[in-house]
């Protein structure tokens, strides 16, 4: 490119705007209008490699291909050296004449070979003499083993042979594993044992069990000793642990109610004997989670109970690891970062063997350079990151199933210990995430967390990699909490700006999506993982369907196909108040796939209503007030509903303001606004505010004068013609969200109507919005104005008993009355009317008056 001002000049654009707007407006699902039509590249580091069929998770750190294959198509015979690796090379199909696996370890013979002189390091070695398996030390032979495991259940070894190659490897980091720390049932014993077998098979060595619900490990009972067959439990899971090479790490949380005296010393001190009785050896206590002013926070105290254990307990049992603290200031946002805050106290007091846990910036954040600077400098060693993913405990809605990315692949075992990863209650899902801490941690440098993703998936379901990557790029993000990147292989599409190509490519990801979930109950060929799976399954299939007909329905609409068929149909694609409940609680696509079925819907709706009536719509300040989701929440303000509400999720500032757009201009007589969640002791309002109205949204005119802390606004004078109202913010100090119940203008009902007993929300089904519903469940009465020829009435048909739509007279006598047992029904006028009647129960979503020509 020629560096002229001009060129620089467009790049620097370029740039300003993909650095900065892209990435806010995708992670926050808010106002895509930018991007119609195209898709951002995804942001999760890494590309797709090609293993040439040999698939070792973690990657080794050196892998040497040579010339030569050793057959082994009359299996292996075994010569373990140190006779320790009879379970763990059970794998190998064994013969007499089979080729020789040699699997020795020790500081010698792993120098002979080469192997790196660290603990977990091994050699592994295949030639035309068989195979040869070194470790440094006995789990290094152990990784040793799973590689060689690995190498032959790799799609390339179906030939019957194995390459000749020379593999030396070793981990990067000495603490690779799990906690199992959330909040929320905890794992059953088989996932555990399931579990355990994972972290064997991808070289993670410790499992830090601590489940909050877990009433053993915290209050009530973090005194008292398991009852037996719990007891017997954590045996078998000790047991396994110690087959897998894994250290279990068993935690208390004694924080909230830990009196610091010789009573509870004495109680901690039986509890980790009891648990020393079990086969433990390594033990960790947690004081996070302490809000109050309890006795526990105190950092001196903790300190002094550790270092009393190392010294008591660790050191003259001989045989256990060094403890393991979850300081009260676990991350940099809560953390006091003076010399007299907790995590300095511990730099200067607590026995430096003891590990200290960390979560980064947040609770929920990245591993990076800058966080374990932060703490190490104040700890005086390097932190153990608690990285908190999957957990889902904040939004048990989801399913994290995306990479495992926002680990910093330049950091060492002197910048961090290594990560225990906080899961999902659904352990055998979590395995997602795992493969990838499992790679991160043992080769740092080479970590591709996009490639391990795809890896993954294919690990954990063979029999149905496709459809369950379908489902996993739909189901990465909470939509809060920890932001993740979903679906960035899905291009958008919006009515207002569509594009064919990408409606079509996006009809066939519904459709992928729709069909994903047969496939996965297929294929999936893990009982346990499925039945995690099956309530999204669910969903997902349904989200796949809607998406593929609300696109249908807007390729007919854009052709200007609005007649009561297609009103039938769209009807019949809007969800019930109970599917959109189901949806709720196990949500896929939240970031791209349901928006745009949301979006698709509501602006079609938009095109349904007749101009005759008064099509308000919210208007604001807030990004989120006409973005993706959101058109929800806001129309909330409009539904005659004080129980619902538009929130603006983010924090208010001076000049912010919110409104609605009349759709033309009317005279405005009345102003009704009600703010906050609460009538009282509520902070999302603005506290000081001035309600203002407006002919074309540009030129505005006070109604009112600033108004102080007031969540109930009423207006009323002598009509202004606007087609815009709105409250706008002062000058105040208060940075809180926004919370807007009602915001009414002339009534939230047109003046036809004459009776609602028994309805509630009536005002939306003369909102001009489909997606608003009115439930009836009585009768609704309205007026017949002599301009009015005719109706059409939009519900959803209550199949067994629809409800009734009468025509009476002045006198109360029906003269005429229609079953509205169709979504879309076109009601003509009976002579003499004088009063209508809905009666019935049924969801009501639009009465279109038709005006007389
Ligand atoms: F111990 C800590 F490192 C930690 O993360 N503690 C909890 C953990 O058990 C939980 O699974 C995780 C994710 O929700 O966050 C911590 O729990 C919280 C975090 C909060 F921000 C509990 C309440 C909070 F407000």
């Amino acid at each position: 490119m020629k560096k002229n001002g001009k060129g620089w000049g467009l790049l620097l654009g370029l740039l300003v705007w993909t650095g900065e707007t892209l990435p806010a407006q995708n992670i926050t699902g808010v106002d895509q209008s930018a991007l119609a039509g195209e898709r951002v590249e995804c942001r999760v580091p890494g590309h797709k490699v090609d293993r040439g069929g040999w698939i070792v998770n973690p990657v080794p750190h050196e892998m040497t291909f040579g010339e030569g294959t050793l057959d082994f198509s009359k299996g292996f015979r075994l010569d373990d050296r140190r006779g320790c690796f009879a379970d763990a090379a059970d794998f190998l199909p064994r013969s007499k004449r089979g080729a020789k696996v040699t699997v020795d370890f020790g500081p010698r013979v792993a120098a002979a070979c080469g192997a790196k002189e660290r603990p977990g390091a091994y050699v592994l070695r295949i030639d035309g003499r068989g195979v040869v398996v070194t470790g440094y030390d006995e789990r290094g032979a152990f990784y040793g083993l799973q590689t060689l495991r690995q190498l032959l259940e790799s799609p390339a070894a179906r030939l019957g042979t194995l390459p000749f190659v020379t593999v030396s490897d070793w981990p990067d980091m000495p603490y690779r594993g799990v906690v199992e720390g959330f909040y929320g049932t905890p794992w059953s014993q088989e996932v555990r044992l399931s579990l355990i077998d994972f972290y064997g098979r991808f070289k993670m060595n410790r499992y830090v069990y601590g489940p909050k619900d877990d009433p053993y490990h915290r209050h009530p009972s973090w005194r008292e000793p398991y009852p037996a067959k719990e007891a017997e439990n954590i045996r078998l899971l000790v047991d396994a642990c110690r087959r897998n090479r894994v250290d279990f790490v068993w935690a208390v949380h004694p924080g909230a109610d830990i009196r610091w005296n010789e009573t509870d010393y004495k109680a901690l001190y039986d509890k980790f004997d009891h648990m020393y009785e079990l086969g433990v050896r390594a033990f960790a206590i947690f004081f996070d989670d302490l809000f109050g002013d309890e006795d526990g926070r105190d950092p001196r105290k903790q300190a002094e109970l550790l270092n009393r254990l190392t010294a008591e307990f660790v050191k003259t049992k001989g045989d256990v690891a060094p403890l393991v603290v979850c300081p009260t200031d676990y991350n940099k946002s809560w953390a006091n970062p003076t010399p007299e805050g907790n995590l300095a106290i511990y730099g200067r007091e607590l026995d430096p063997s003891v590990d200290i846990f960390w979560t980064g910036d947040r609770v929920l954040g990245d591993l990076t350079a800058s966080t374990t600077e932060w703490v190490s400098s104040r700890i005086a060693r390097p932190a153990y990151f608690w990285w908190n993913f999957p957990v889902t405990d904040y939004q048990r809605s989801v399913l994290l199933m995306g990479p495992a990315y926002g680990l910093d692949t330049s950091l060492t075992d002197g910048d961090v210990r290594g990560i225990a990863c906080n899961p999902m209650e659904h352990g055998e899902a979590s395995k997602v995430a795992l493969y990838g801490v499992a790679d991160y941690t043992w080769n740092t440098a080479a970590y591709n967390p996009l490639d391990n993703w795809e890896r993954g998936l294919k690990e954990l379901m063979p029999g149905a990699a496709e459809a369950f990557r379908t489902f996993a790029i739909h189901s990465c993000d909470a939509d809060r909490g920890y932001r993740r990147e979903e679906s960035w292989e899905t291009p958008s599409a919006r009515l207002d700006a569509w594009s064919e190509e990408d409606a079509r490519k996006l009809w066939e990801e519904f459709d992928r999506v729709e069909r994903a979930p047969a496939a996965i109950e297929a294929g999936c060929g893990n009982p346990a993982l499925l039945k995690e799976l099956r309530p999204w399954l669910a969903e997902f299939t349904k989200l796949g369907t809607r998406g593929k007909r609300a696109l249908a329905l807007a390729r007919l609409y854009r052709n200007g196909w609005t007649d009561d068929d297609f009103r039938s149909a769209y009807v019949r694609n809007l969800m019930t108040p109970a599917e959109r409940q189901a949806f709720e609680e196990h949500r896929s696509g939240t970031t791209l796939l349901h928006p745009v079925y949301e979006e698709l819907m509501a602006a079609m709706s938009d095109g349904l209503h007749e101009p005759s009536l008064r099509n308000m719509r919210a208007v604001g300040s807030f990004a989120n007030v006409q973005g993706r989701t959101a058109w929800l929440d806001a129309g909330a303000m409009f539904d005659n509903d004080t129980t619902t509400y538009y929130s603006s999720r983010i924090s208010q500032k001076a000049g912010d303001w919110l409104g609605v757009d009349l759709g033309r201009v009317e005279p405005v007589r009345e102003i009704t606004i009600l703010q906050g969640r609460h009538s009282q002791g509520d902070c999302d309002f603005f506290d000081r505010a001035t309600v203002e109205c407006s002919p074309d949204g540009e030129r505005w005119t006070p109604l009112t004068g600033e108004l102080t802390n007031r969540y109930r606004i009423h207006w009323t004078g002598d009509p202004v013609e606007a087609r815009y109202v709105r409250l706008k913010r002062g000058e105040s100090p208060r940075n809180n969200h926004l919370t807007v119940r009602v915001f009414e203008v002339n009534g939230s009902l047109p003046d036809f109507v004459i009776g609602t007993e028994g309805i509630r929300t009536a005002a939306s089904a003369f909102d001009g919005r489909l997606s608003t519903t009115c439930l009836v469940q009585g009768a609704l009465r309205l007026r017949v104005p002599a301009e009015v020829a005719g109706w059409t009435v939009m519900n959803r048909p209550n199949g067994a008993a629809p409800a009734r739509f009468g025509q009476y007279d002045a006198a109360g006598n029906l003269l005429s009355e229609v079953v509205l047992d169709d979504p879309c029904r076109r009601i003509a006028r009976t002579e003499g009317v004088a009063e209508v009647r809905i009666e019935g129960e049924t969801e009501l979503f639009e009465i279109i008056p038709h005006p007389a020509e």
